[in-house]
């Protein structure tokens, strides 16, 4: 008898390339039926054949406070009511405007797009304007969406795929894109010695997340800082996942690095699709239609889309301890995982930065895209199948991050953690 994912599945891969909207959510690189999800409340999920899971994907991080939380569901519902979308100017975009510049202090304007993809791509394209140079850098294993000019390298779902540049871009889109290696300043000094005239930026995740997690080493981002200063490019940080994840001010408070231009999305939309870009006024008023960088979008700044994601920073605002506790959450849980793994003698690795983790099946420490390429992806599926066994949800993925919410209990974490003593 098959369960109604199998057969959702089988009726899914008729109608749409791989039977999802999402490459990673197929379940590819572990080898198993997708779970169609039916609902979600706080840390927990339920597919649609009655089974509840502990979730540690949290949509891919917008779910800081745990899924459905009632501000959020309460102020969509209320925007609903009013209307799904203008095409208009609204009230609420100049509130989520001022409220992401009141609380990122490199960030003097904003513009809201509908993906991080589309967050990435403008935020690209308003260096290239501002600096009227053609060149990115951006480093192997980190992923920034996927247009054209990014997927060079990238990580996320285009490393497990095993397909490091995507087909269907031309050579052209990627001729101006130059890889680094993370955590390496001489590899980009030396893109810098050979062409630093003509490189409008470097695009960097300040926490890499899409090769699993890997963190910045000590004075590696302020290293990109002086860099750029020194020859005029604009240092983007790509904070879609560490934006209001790692602190108010996202990575660039947690480390004390500043960025000329920084994209989010995900937890300013909380849930709904939501993306941002935004910097220094003198770069931002290139863009359209007060500057010559064009850029569009028919449901940017949609009013439901951000009420959901207002109702969820102001709630991050006004607890100010939020962000202590979280992380402080994290580091007890991933370290509660290095123990169990070193106990066990098996080749296990684990990076976390606050809220954000990853279990690596490698013995090598994971500092960068080739030392993550070690990884047993086999390994990490036999792991994933045996957590989702017992009711734990991870990404289906070795190359991608855990993510811890508000909404995760210490039992159902000491639970969490019981269940990986079985697993890895
Ligand atoms: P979206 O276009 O998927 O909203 O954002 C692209 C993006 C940009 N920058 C960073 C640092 C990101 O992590 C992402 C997207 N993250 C993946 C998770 N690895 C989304 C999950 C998916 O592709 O389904």
């Amino acid at each position: 008898m098959m369960t109604k994912s199998e057969s959702l599945f089988q009726e899914a891969v008729k109608y749409i390339p791989g039977g999802v909207n999402s490459p990673v959510r197929a379940f590819g690189s572990v080898g198993l039926t997708p779970r169609f999800i039916e609902r979600a409340r706080g840390s927990h999920m339920y597919d649609v054949d009655g089974r509840e899971y502990l979730d540690f994907v949290g949509s891919w991080g917008p779910m800081i406070l745990g899924h459905d939380h009632p501000a959020v569901r309460e102020s969509v519902i209320k925007a609903c009511e009013d209307g799904l979308s203008f095409g208009a100017a609204t009230e609420r975009e100049v509130e989520m405007a001022e409220l992401i510049c009141s609380l990122v202090p490199s960030i003097d304007m904003v513009r809201m797009v509908n993906s991080g993809t589309e967050a990435v791509m403008s935020a690209v394209r308003a260096a290239r304007g501002y600096t009227g140079r053609d060149k990115i850098v951006k480093f192997m294993g980190c992923y920034h969406g996927h247009s054209d000019a990014m997927l060079v390298k990238a990580g996320s779902g285009v490393m497990t795929a095993g397909v490091p540049d995507s087909a269907g871009v031309p050579a052209g889109c990627t001729a101006d894109t130059l890889s680094a290696v993370y955590n390496d300043l001489d590899s980009v000094q030396s893109l810098f010695d050979l062409c630093g005239d003509q490189i409008a930026a470097v695009i960097v995740e300040p926490v890499g997340a899409n090769m699993g997690v890997v963190p910045p080493a000590e004075g590696f981002l302020q290293g990109l800082r002086d860099i750029c200063t020194r020859y005029g490019s604009l240092l983007i940080f790509d904070e879609v996942i560490t934006g209001f994840r790692l602190g108010l001010d996202g990575a660039q408070g947690y480390f004390g690095v500043q960025a000329d231009l920084t994209t989010f999305g995900k937890i300013i939309g909380a849930g709904m699709p939501v993306g941002a870009y935004g910097g220094k006024r003198e770069i931002m008023e290139t863009v359209a239609p007060v500057g010559k960088v064009y850029q569009a979008g028919t449901l940017s700044g949609n009013p439901v889309a951000m009420a959901a994601g207002l109702a969820q920073l102001r709630l991050l605002r006004d607890d100010p301890l939020f962000y202590e506790k979280l992380n402080r959450k994290g580091d007890s849980f991933y370290g509660e995982i290095e123990r169990i793994a070193e106990e066990s003698g098996k080749p296990v690795r684990v990076n976390h930065v606050g809220s954000l983790g990853c279990v690596f099946f490698t013995e090598v420490p994971v500092v960068n895209y080739a030392t993550a390429k070690t990884a047993d992806t086999q390994k990490y599926a036999a792991y994933f199948a045996s957590m989702l066994k017992q009711g734990i949800y991870l990404a289906p993925a070795q190359f991608e991050a855990m993510f811890l919410s508000a909404a995760h209990s210490e039992e159902e974490l000491a639970y969490a953690l019981e269940c990986i003593k079985k697993s890895i």
